[in-house]
């Protein structure tokens, strides 16, 4: 009897000890906190801390004013920070078949079927040191926003700004690309610097732009790529529990990129509301725009490594 007890205290020291404490990463977002690219991320970090207590919890340490969005891909490569929500173009200094990411014409579900996500999940590690643990923003396009209006797919004479999404396009359209942070927008515009600017449907009005925005050029192209990255090294120290409610996590963000289409039509509403007025060039000037933002977009990846942008082409489909 005295024997069993003793073992039975071992066995629960053992366990005791065994178990793993709670662990805090620190997480950064690459776009200003409670803006449209942002608040998905913020979902997840409130959706991990409050179903990972005691097991993981995320901390965030800032937006952009904390780490240049720019940077992001190197603080969560080298664990300045531990998780970020930042999108591939940002981090084409390090991985820039990344970009490929926006060429994208099915779901991250789709993806996570097809074997196209490990793909991307295995570039992300041996290039970059980091976990991608999965995608936000599918179904939300990307347009040009202008200050004045314009009628054919031609933009010889406008100097745009651009991030990589869309440089390749916009250069082939004849335009003057000037990359800049979000962050650096609203001052080019008020400036005059810039005739106008690449960005996604959702978001314009939580920067304040559509003060300094007059058309929104259609149809849209591409489609936003929002992700989520774990510094590699953090991901493999953590036990199977804890990787598994950071999965769990991801899997219910994602679940939720399909709100994006009600999202898109909210957000088409305010734009107007707000004075935006929307551009939609004819047929034959749609079909210019279009097949130079998927020529352009995927022979720059091509350029880069033609490897990877045949096989990636074969998994974001068509
Ligand atoms: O325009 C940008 O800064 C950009 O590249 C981007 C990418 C994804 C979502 C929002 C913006």
């Amino acid at each position: 009897m005295k024997n069993a007890l003793i073992c039975a205290a071992a066995f629960a020291v053992t366990v005791g000890y065994a178990q793993a404490e709670e662990v805090t990463l620190r997480g950064a977002t690459g776009f200003a906190t409670g803006t449209a690219f942002s608040r998905p991320y913020e979902a997840f970090v409130d959706w991990i801390n409050e179903n990972g207590e005691g097991v993981l919890q995320i901390q965030n340490v800032g937006g952009p004013e904390s780490v240049p969005p720019f940077e992001l891909g190197n603080s969560v490569s080298s664990g300045v920070v531990d998780i970020a929500n930042v999108t591939a173009a940002f981090y084409t200094n390090m991985l820039p078949e990344g970009d490929a990411l926006k060429l994208a014409r099915n779901t991250i579900q789709e993806q996570r079927e097809n074997g196209c996500y490990e793909t991307i999940d295995t570039l992300h590690q041996e290039r970059m040191n980091v976990k991608y643990l999965g995608r936000t923003g599918d179904h939300v396009n990307f347009h040009l926003y202008t200050t004045q209006p314009l009628e054919t797919a031609d933009l010889s004479g406008l100097t745009i700004r651009t991030t990589p999404v869309y440089q390749a396009m916009f250069e082939a359209l004849g335009a003057t690309p000037v990359t800049t942070p979000p962050g650096d927008v609203y001052t080019a515009l008020e400036r005059g610097t810039i005739d106008g600017y690449g960005w996604p449907i959702q978001g314009v009005l939580d920067l304040g732009w559509e003060e300094q925005t007059g058309y929104r050029i259609d149809p849209g192209f591409y489609q936003v790529d929002v992700n989520i990255l774990v510094n590699l090294d953090r991901w493999e120290s953590l036990d199977d529990e804890q990787r598994a409610l950071l999965e769990e996590g991801m899997a219910w963000l994602e679940a939720q990129n399909e709100n994006n289409l009600t999202i898109n039509e909210e957000e088409a509403a305010k734009q107007a509301e707000a004075g935006i007025e929307t551009i939609e060039l004819s047929e034959e000037e749609q079909a210019k725009w279009l097949d130079a933002a998927e020529t352009a977009g995927w022979d720059a990846i091509s350029a880069v490594n033609a490897d990877v942008a045949e096989t990636l082409r074969g998994c974001l489909g068509e």
